[in-house]
């Protein structure tokens, strides 16, 4: 069974980082191993949220893994408790990884034109070291923005979001995705890919609704879809589509909470597109 090492937070309620990532690896049929970076009790939306950061336990669990032979096919990470922490993830990865290693970083650090509450305005430039050792990142357009150094703008067009994700690409990650692209009326996934220079782009309905946490399910789903060996394009039009679904789901949920949304609803659908695209494969 292929193997992904995920490094994030555990909020301990609020349907995000680790909470989503362990349901949705496994349901695309990959083991799941973590390192989590802190414990919170909720996600950061929430007002007067704990957090511990688990800064001393990074590296003596990778060193543990390293000691038992464990390798990855890949190394998925999330949300961090801090800037140093930055170094400690980059030292895990360089020491676990092999040829066959995937490293895909989701910089979960801001949205909206706002960093986290957590954060202040250097975290970026940590951030964006990270960035430059992966083989995918996966930033929404603040997340792009704030990681190069380029001003926010709420609404943009297609040259601007290409500038921005050669900026990335530059910084050094051989992929860039931009999640939740919207401009000249379009929606979608628009990914980069530097070896070759191209763009594409995966269209879908825009929905009339923003939750949290469907950054951390989109990256969970496509990580969990790559790594079980389907491609690029599949994985990308499964993991639009399945938090597509679970914002669909949510929606016409009437007592939906405010702070994530019912993916539980839409693990079977995630399944079933997961099985059906791996027979064409078999
Ligand atoms: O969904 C990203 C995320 C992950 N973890 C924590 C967060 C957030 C977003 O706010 O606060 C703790």
């Amino acid at each position: 069974m292929k193997r992904i090492a995920t490094i994030q937070d555990i909020s301990c309620l609020g349907k995000c980082s680790l909470t989503v990532a362990l349901p949705i690896i496994s349901a695309t049929g990959v083991e799941a191993a973590i390192i989590p970076t802190a414990v919170l009790s909720t996600h950061t939306m929430f007002s007067g949220f704990t957090c511990k950061d688990l800064d001393d336990q990074i590296i003596p669990i990778a060193e543990h893994w390293k000691k038992e032979g464990f390798e990855f096919d890949a190394f998925y990470t999330g949300y961090l408790a801090n800037a140093a922490q930055v170094d400690k993830v980059i030292s895990v990865i360089n020491s676990l990884k092999t040829d066959k290693t995937k490293i895909i970083i989701d910089p979960a650090m801001a949205d909206n034109g706002k960093m986290y509450p957590a954060f202040d305005s250097d975290f970026p430039k940590e951030m964006a070291k990270l960035c430059s050792i992966a083989d995918i990142v996966l930033p929404n357009i603040t997340e792009a923005c704030f990681l190069t150094g380029t001003e926010y703008r709420e609404t943009y067009d297609l040259d601007f979001a290409k500038e921005v994700m050669k900026k990335l690409a530059d910084n050094g990650a051989k992929t860039v995705v931009l999640t939740g692209a919207a401009f000249d009326g379009k929606y979608g996934v628009l990914w980069y890919e530097s070896e070759t220079d191209m763009f594409r782009m995966y269209e879908q309905e825009r929905l009339d609704a923003s939750f949290h946490g469907t950054g951390d399910i989109f990256s969970s789903a496509f990580t969990g879809s790559l790594i079980r060996g389907l491609s690029f394009e599949s994985s990308v039009a499964i993991a639009a589509e399945y938090t597509a679904e679970c914002i669909r789901i949510t929606k016409n949920t009437p007592d939906a909470n405010w702070y994530g949304v019912d993916f539980e609803r839409a693990i079977s659908y995630l399944v079933e597109r997961i099985e059906s695209d791996q027979m064409l494969l078999d």
